[in-house]
């Protein structure tokens, strides 16, 4: 069956439809017309189809769903004043019921422009499919952040690094003659949870998708793309100059360098009118970059944004930049870097930072950036793909992490700074805001290989939306209109998503150990990773152990990066009893007999927490066998076999890890810890 391509958007029969909605699928009118416009009637037909059957017969004389732009209605903006009209802005949407009447309401979906009309529909869809009729007040909803973008780490080879789910979708050897559906489809999801904007390629680029061959393709990617609101933007490899431009420099000072980018940037235009922009790794894990020149971050990222400025595009600069020889602590190296360059970079840049300092761990603190560059628009960096947390096969439901650091306070403005307020600009008054996400998508039939990984595309996607929202809301949406309504369903597997993160934290990365994942593919235990062609690729590099103890230790008797965030915290972090635990030896090296909060000594509460991890793996799949009957087979088994593996792999964490550092600790295991086999 093909249940697992159609994603969040199954439009499953609903039983015993009730006729608030029929009518508005039946009897509906859509004003004005426009490639959006169509995809929306598109969406609605195939929408009553699934969800009705028979479908019943309709009609559009006496429409009981409305969907026009408030420029289009008869009495302009008759139910909104002003204020809301603008408050809704170029995305936002409205969606209200006129008359009093149970049965004489027409729902109307207004917006400013098609492209809020359709995430207003898409909207609706949702709430019909959940059973969830419109609220008598209404539903006002515009996103807190402009540029809702998924990073694809596609290669043109269609290789994807750090991909899990097959090959890139993108398949350049057929584009731009062959358009597939696929890329409909894509757009259709993207659209349905706000995304607007997709990076194509990987960070680590390559330049010959900026030649005109590629360009052509990416130009057929951009116009299916467009009508469904979604800009495209590329990576831009820092020396293309060299590499197909044939100049000898890409010193980002040399006025030929200069002139080059801009003819580049008006060719791009050229073939894609409303392109987004460049996004850049520069300086970083052997990457081209203004280093190689002698020239700052600012040098690099201002000169692609003169190139892209007359013509309305931006830069996307990463922050992930690190030195080649690991002089210091690798976590203070971005801000170390980026800090003295605040107010230096031009309008249309927008510094990329991953949500924590060292790289996509299943728990990190906040990035020290957050909050530390006010004349500086930063955006969020979260990897959907899990590169770091099992992979295809491991069950973790990221939107709780996501949450976790939007919710951090950097206090930078004092208590009520929290990173979603740096992210959605209203802390430092940006002009310009954005979020990515590093997709898990690609050529599995399920498009993430784990079926319940699309729920990570899902989570991003609502969270860049609104950066406020509630896992438990995320997922229990996701859940209801991808499997079923079904509560004695919904409600004990919603329950095993909420806690799956962190229950891959217990089994993984307890109490803030970090990157003690085997070398280079990162998938698995790799506690004893050591030597190697760098100190901070390795795992003994981050976790210290040894006799004495265990830990890496930021606070100021070792590398302090703790000084990089603010003293509220640096107060709160450096003390060993005010520290949460789960941030314990992320900033301290403490003594193996160190005394936790619930007064077992450190080793016991390392060792019980990765048996926590095993047993609620394990536990999972019981809850996963006894709603068998709720869904259908192939899903039902495909995530059971997951399962299973994630169970396995847990507990070859866990006996990896305690045998490993049992070494050094030299204590028995607590009781209620399985012995490793
Ligand atoms: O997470 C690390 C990955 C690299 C990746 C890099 C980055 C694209 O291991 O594969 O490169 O970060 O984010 O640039």
């Amino acid at each position: 069956s093909n249940d697992g391509y159609k994603l969040w958007l199954q439009y499953y029969k609903i039983d015993n439809p009730q006729s608030w909605q029929i009518d508005k699928l039946t009897q509906y009118k859509v004003n004005g017309s426009s490639p959006t416009l169509d995809i929306i009637q598109g969406e609605i037909q195939r929408a009553s189809q699934g969800f009705f059957s028979p479908k019943p017969e309709g009609s559009s004389k006496n429409p009981k769903l409305l969907i026009s732009k408030i420029s289009d209605l008869d009495q302009k903006g008759f139910l909104l004043d002003s204020h809301k009209i603008k408050e809704l802005g170029p995305d936002g949407f409205a969606i209200q019921e006129l008359g009093d009447k149970q049965n004489d309401k027409t729902t109307l979906i207004t917006a400013n422009t098609d492209i809020g009309l359709l995430y207003g529909t898409f909207h609706l869809l949702q709430m019909i499919q959940r059973n969830t009729p419109v609220p008598k007040e209404g539903v006002f909803q515009s996103p807190k952040i402009q540029h809702r973008v998924l990073n694809h780490w596609d290669n043109l080879d269609r290789t994807v690094e750090r991909g899990y789910s097959g090959f890139s979708i993108w398949n350049w050897h057929r584009l731009p003659r062959h358009i597939d559906q696929q890329y409909h489809d894509y757009a259709r999801a993207n659209a349905s949870i706000g995304i607007n904007g997709t990076v194509l390629t990987n960070v680590n680029a390559n330049s010959l998708v900026l030649t005109p061959e590629y360009l052509e393709k990416v130009k057929a990617l951009a116009d299916v793309f467009r009508p469904y609101g979604i800009k495209v933007y590329l990576t831009a490899r820092f020396s293309s100059p060299i590499e197909i431009g044939k100049l000898s420099t890409a010193d980002p000072l040399n006025g030929e360098v200069q002139n080059w980018w801009k003819d580049k940037a008006k060719e791009v235009y050229e073939y894609i009118p409303d392109f987004g922009g460049f996004v850049v790794k520069a300086d970083s894990e052997g990457q081209p970059g203004p280093h190689n020149y002698g020239r700052t971050q600012a040098d690099g990222a201002n000169m692609l944004a003169d190139a892209l400025k007359p013509f309305g595009g931006i830069v996307m600069w990463r922050a992930f930049v690190y030195s080649e020889n690991t002089p210091d602590d690798r976590h203070k190296q971005a801000y170390n870097e980026f800090k003295p360059l605040d107010g230096l970079f031009r309008d249309n840049v927008i510094v990329q930072v991953k949500n924590g300092a060292i790289d996509f761990q299943p728990r990190e603190p906040f990035h020290p950036m957050f909050g530390a560059m006010p004349k500086t628009p930063l955006m969020m960096e979260f990897q959907i793909t899990q590169e770091y947390l099992g992979h295809d096969t491991h069950m973790a439901f990221l939107a709780p992490m996501y949450e976790e650091v939007l919710r951090e306070d950097t206090f930078a403005n004092g208590k009520g700074s929290e990173v979603s307020k740096v992210i959605d600009g209203s802390l430092h008054s940006n002009s310009i805001t954005a979020m990515a996400g590093v997709a898990n998508i690609g050529t599995d039939r399920n498009w993430t290989g784990h079926h319940f990984h699309q729920a990570n595309w899902f989570a991003y996607g609502r969270l860049a939306w609104n950066p406020n929202e509630s896992s438990e809301k995320i997922a229990d949406e996701w859940l209801r209109l991808t499997f079923t309504n079904d509560d004695d369903f919904v409600t004990p597997i919603r329950k095993i998503m909420l806690g799956s993160r962190e229950m891959v934290v217990n089994y993984m990365t307890p109490l803030g150990l970090h990157h003690i994942m085997a070398r280079s593919h990162h998938y698995g235990p790799g506690p004893w990773v050591t030597g190697g062609s760098r100190a901070d690729w390795t795992s003994t590099y981050y976790h210290q152990a040894s006799e004495q103890g265990i830990g890496f230790d930021r606070t100021s008797s070792g590398s302090n990066a703790l000084a990089q965030y603010a003293k509220e915290l640096q107060t709160n972090w450096g003390n060993l009893n005010s520290i949460p635990e789960e941030y314990l030896l992320w900033f301290h090296h403490v003594p193996w007999d160190h005394q936790l909060k619930n007064g077992d000594t450190l080793w016991e509460g390392l060792a019980k927490h990765y048996q926590k991890g095993v047993d609620e793996a394990r536990s999972n799949i019981k809850t996963w066998e006894s709603i068998k009957n709720k869904i259908d087979g192939e899903r039902f088994a495909h995530t059971l076999s997951f399962m299973k593996i994630q169970a396995e792999e847990a507990q070859w964490w866990r006996d990896a890890c305690l045998l490993y550092f049992g070494q050094f600790s030299k204590m028995p295991l607590p009781q209620g810890v399985e012995q490793p086999l």
